[in-house]
């Protein structure tokens, strides 16, 4: 495996930056999840734009364009000669001395690529539908920490995932401040309510997802109404279908919430349409390499 820092490659064992970044010291920076399939990577100038924005709300400065960092993922991806990957491409503040102020970090930025395969959930969960809890950790609040910045800081999420995996299941629904449903530890959650698609706003402490957008764009286009709008827990109970959305995970039915059934307690007909369509759409949209 070749990884990619500052501009050269490095194999996996050498593949090493300082104990003074900030990145660690501090988890100040940011960073993307990314996917291709066959050669195409999904929604390129989607993440980079993204991991830009990000930089831009937290004043780092990326030592590279938009368009060196969309070919530096390109190479990482031909120099580990994978067709279908995961990329984690990470920006830290840099090397800095052990005061949290990030003027000390005087070399600049840190980029890191890492392109790798990455499994998704195991193939049950697919066919069979998740079960998922609500946890006591509150999403970040957006005038605090905004979730839209996708920051090396995930804590937040960290305490999340603990608490769902201590309750027995893989994900967990974590609500804003107000108690209303923000989103999912790294996923975002949609639910199926008559033949309508619902996902909170993005305003409500979740990430504005890739893979979200895309949903919301094929739902439209297969004239399945959608609604941003903010939902409650018992919204989710009494919903028809639930699923969730990310990078990572794709798109992946939730068949149980709270210990409540979930529609009949198999995968929804509109999430399996869905699903169908945004594998479809993974194969044929995307920057060729
Ligand atoms: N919410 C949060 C908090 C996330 O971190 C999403 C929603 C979905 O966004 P995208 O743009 O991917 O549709 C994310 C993305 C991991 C992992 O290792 C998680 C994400 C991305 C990559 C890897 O669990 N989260």
């Amino acid at each position: 495996m070749k990884i990619y820092i500052n501009g050269k490659f490095y194999d996996k064992q050498d593949a090493k930056i300082s104990v003074f970044d900030h990145g660690l010291l501090y988890g100040d920076g940011v960073f993307e999840g990314i996917r291709s399939y066959n050669r195409l990577v999904f929604k390129l100038k989607e993440h980079v734009d993204r991991l830009f924005e990000s930089a831009h709300s937290i004043m780092l400065k990326i030592p590279l364009t938009k368009e060196q960092v969309i070919k530096a993922v390109i190479s990482s991806l031909k120099e580990n000669g994978l067709s279908d990957a995961y990329i984690r491409l990470v920006v830290t503040r840099g090397e800095g001395d052990l005061g949290l102020d990030p003027r000390k970090c005087v070399g600049g930025a840190t980029v890191v690529i890492i392109a790798d395969k990455i499994a998704l959930y195991p193939e049950r969960f697919y066919k069979n539908g998740l079960e998922i809890v609500t946890v006591p950790t509150v999403r970040n609040l957006p005038e605090a920490l905004n979730p839209q910045i996708k920051s090396l800081n995930y804590l937040n999420n960290i305490l999340a995932k603990i608490e769902a995996t201590a309750a027995g299941c893989e994900e967990a629904i974590m609500l804003d401040s107000l108690g209303y449903v923000a989103e999912c530890t790294g996923d975002n959650i949609f639910i199926v309510k008559s033949s309508h698609l619902y996902t909170p706003p993005q305003c409500m402490g979740t990430l504005r997802g890739i893979t979200r957008d895309s949903v919301l764009e094929l739902a439209k286009v297969n004239k399945v109404p959608v609604h941003e709008h903010v939902l409650t827990r018992h919204e989710v109970y009494i919903s028809d279908e639930c699923f969730l959305t990310g990078t990572a995970a794709e798109i992946i039915p939730v068949v149980k919430v709270d210990g409540r059934m979930i529609g009949s307690g198999k995968p929804g007909k509109i999430t399996l349409n869905l699903m169908k369509k945004f594998k479809e759409l993974t194969k044929k949209e995307g920057t060729r390499y």
